[in-house]
């Protein structure tokens, strides 16, 4: 597959008015607003860094991967595909009869970009071996995160991230770190909005028209104002936590809202907007010690790190239970679990202080 490198036409820029999605009178007087969608956003950003096609195939096969996972989770009641699907996963949770259909309709547009070497799945405990000879990157992803609110229809999330391969040397496949990915994301789905970070350019919020298409570009930028800021963790297992974590949340709890819904997407997707902290410690001191999750409970490199690199270029910041960066935490294994504080920098430097104390 040659370099890719396209010669960019010399395109006229931008009109200003599309932007700010612009109005338009036809003959009949209507007004019509078009609004930039998101391939000629990315265009532009590829053409401005002067990089690749190859990155736009591989987004357009996960925007249209999310949109069938959309089509097929708002149907989902009447096709009777909310219900279980009769088998375990990896991480020994019962599979959803949507999680398989999710996967399936993934891992069907990854391999028909041609542009992956390999993907890691929350569905699928090995790695799974696409086009290791001329694929580009690699893609972590949960394709329908939150399963707990799929029987009621409720906000799910597909989220993934996204590597490169080395252009230095020879391809060795290792797992890769936060802050070696080049791109993460996530559809909260069925809401149809798409975030999308990209390294050292920003964290992007796009929704989806009438055509079925994603436009506005919003850049995303955590609220400084800590007025609003919401505090989102599972309020049932807060006496599980670790004791100075607890001794945290009494601290603090009063000084914000409290929001959760149990969907890592959907909670992530408020705290970009408002600001404060997603947190999902590690368990420690449950009263069964066998639900004890010392290593906590969400997945590294297709949870946590995903968030947390959009996190990043939204200005905030992410650790772990120690108070190390997630980005910085190198995986040792695909489905690697840790615990989880992503949000507002001085809220996460906060307790990172004493995590790490
Ligand atoms: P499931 O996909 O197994 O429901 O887990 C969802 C999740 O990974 C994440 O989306 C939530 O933030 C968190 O787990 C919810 O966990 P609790 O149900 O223990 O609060």
């Amino acid at each position: 597959m040659g370099s890719g490198m396209f010669i960019w036409p010399k395109r006229p820029p931008l009109p200003s008015s599309f932007a700010q999605g612009a109005r338009h009178r036809d003959e009949g007087e209507t007004m019509i607003r078009l609004e930039q969608t998101f391939m000629n956003f990315l265009l532009y950003h590829q053409e401005r860094h002067n990089r690749s096609y190859h990155f736009l195939i591989l987004m357009d096969a996960l925007i249209s991967a999310a949109k069938h996972i959309e089509h097929y989770y708002l149907t989902g009641a009447l096709k009777g595909n909310l219900g279980l699907a009769g088998n375990v996963n990896v991480q020994g949770e019962d599979v959803l009869r949507m999680d398989q259909i999710a996967q399936e309709i993934t891992v069907h547009y990854l391999r028909t970009s041609g542009r992956v070497i390999h993907a890691i799945s929350e569905e699928s405990e090995k790695i799974i071996q696409i086009n290791a000879e001329n694929g580009r990157y690699f893609v972590y992803f949960d394709p329908l995160d939150g399963s707990s609110n799929v029987p009621h229809g409720l906000p799910v999330g597909f989220l993934f991230g996204v590597a490169k391969r080395s252009l230095e040397g020879p391809e060795d496949g290792h797992l890769r770190a936060g802050k070696d990915y080049i791109a993460a994301g996530m559809f909260v789905i069925p809401t149809g909005t798409f975030t999308l970070a990209l390294k050292d350019a920003g964290t992007w919020r796009f929704h989806i028209d009438e055509t079925m298409d994603f436009v506005r570009p919003t850049r995303m930028i955590l609220p400084e104002d800590a007025k609003e800021w919401e505090l989102s963790f599972n309020a049932a297992s807060r006496y599980t936590y670790a004791q100075k974590v607890q001794d945290w949340i009494e601290r603090n709890q009063q000084k914000y809202v409290f929001r959760y819904l149990g969907s890592l997407a959907g909670d992530f997707h408020r705290i970009l907007s408002n600001g404060g902290m997603f947190m999902y410690p590690a368990i420690v001191n449950h009263p069964n010690p066998k639900k004890n999750r010392p290593q906590g409970k969400l997945r590294l490199m297709y949870e946590a790190a995903v968030v947390s690199f959009m996190c990043r270029e939204a200005g905030g910041a992410a650790v772990d239970e120690t108070g190390t960066p997630i980005l910085d935490v190198q995986p040792k294994e695909p489905h690697q679990r840790t615990a989880l504080y992503v949000g507002s920098k001085p809220l996460v430097d906060d307790i990172a202080r004493v995590l790490s104390g």
